[in-house]
């Protein structure tokens, strides 16, 4: 059997999207690849993630006498540096980072990009083996070029994304990134060592059979959402069911399979945090970015979460996610 080798690199398809544009800089394509880059090292530690045992524990040194880092530390260090050491970025702001890290040297200056990430989400399900993954979001700076970015930079409303994506370390490893022009997904091979083409142009079926909330807080949750999890229970053939309730715990391989087979991810805010737990900048407004791309629907539950305007860096939001059929679906819930 000889392997099909003519599937498009991530380098590749970028380069090929950067022809389609003869006045593009190609910043946004180096960013890419350095964003693939650090994925690939994540990857490789994530990977070894059950052998913390044989290798040394966090905090601890292993046998090759090194300081072992938790793996969400590392995943920072490795999305942050190869961010600052490439051309085409001016700061970064983590999930793990309390403020922004604008980089200030010249070529950082002049660069017309900022990233927001979450290097190691559902990190704590590392443990027992289930996927986790990195999700990032790049912004046009609206500060001056040549001068140091500043906070305003990372508070824009999602709307202002020019791409966004994530990483998902599962049974392959995969990176999926949106642009207005579409969602492509890349899955490594890790022969090559390269993400490769896999899943072009993703499209969210507008209905889905998938529903994805945490139930154990349903008693805790605004009559609407209840209601909506009602529905979503009764569904029949008759009605356009049955639906499944699947929740990993894990947003991007929760919101990673709706989006391929279609189905509504929640994170609500519950009467002990109105707000939820997801984070605006490093969650919701990537993963509605994307979604939204791909055809699908993502709001709060009264605005379009890519209309939020930010006002901290940390804040949290309540998320609804989805097939923009079972969005409304949800939508009439609330409004009886
Ligand atoms: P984290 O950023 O601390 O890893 O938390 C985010 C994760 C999401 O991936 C997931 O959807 C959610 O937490 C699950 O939370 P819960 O256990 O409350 O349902
Ligand atoms: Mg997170």
């Amino acid at each position: 059997m000889t392997v099909n080798r003519n599937v498009l690199t991530l380098d590749e398809f970028t380069l090929q999207q950067l022809r389609a544009f003869p006045r593009a800089t190609g910043e946004l394509s180096a960013l890419l690849r350095d964003i693939g880059l650090a994925a690939k090292r994540v990857n490789v530690e994530v990977n070894k993630a059950g052998l913390v045992d044989i290798l040394g524990d966090a905090g601890s040194i292993n046998v090759q006498g090194e300081d072992v880092k938790k793996l969400d530390i590392f995943a920072n260090n490795q999305f942050m540096g190869v961010l600052q050491h490439g051309i085409s970025c001016a700061g970064i702001a983590s999930e793990e980072l309390d403020d922004v890290v604008i980089f200030n040297d010249p070529v950082s200056n002049n660069s017309k990009y900022v990233v927001l990430f979450d290097p190691l989400d559902g990190s704590g399900n590392i443990d027992v083996n289930v996927s986790i993954g990195t999700i990032f979001s790049v912004y046009r700076r609206v500060s001056e070029i040549g001068k140091p970015a500043t906070e305003a930079d990372f508070l824009q409303p999602g709307i202002k994304q020019i791409a966004a994506g994530y990483v998902v370390y599962g049974s392959s490893t995969m990176l999926v990134y949106a642009t207005r022009r579409g969602v492509n997904g890349f899955t490594l091979d890790q022969s090559i060592g390269e993400f490769c083409l896999s899943h072009p142009d993703i499209k969210v079926p507008d209905f889905g059979l998938i529903y994805s909330v945490n139930h154990g807080h349903f008693f805790r949750y605004p009559l609407g959402v209840r209601k909506y999890i009602t529905l979503c229970q009764e569904k029949t053939k008759a009605n356009g069911g049955p639906y499944t309730q699947r929740y990993i715990g894990s947003m991007v391989a929760d919101v990673h399979r709706n989006l391929i087979k279609g189905g509504i991810f929640m994170y609500p805010g519950t009467t002990d945090k109105p707000k939820g737990k997801l984070r605006l900048l490093y969650e919701c407004n990537p993963f509605a970015f994307i979604v939204e791309v791909a055809g699908g629907r993502a709001t709060n539950g009264t605005q379009r979460i890519l209309e939020v305007v930010p006002t901290q860096l940390h804040e949290r939001s309540p998320l609804f996610i989805g097939s923009g059929g079972m969005m409304s679906e949800l939508e009439a819930c609330f409004q009886e």
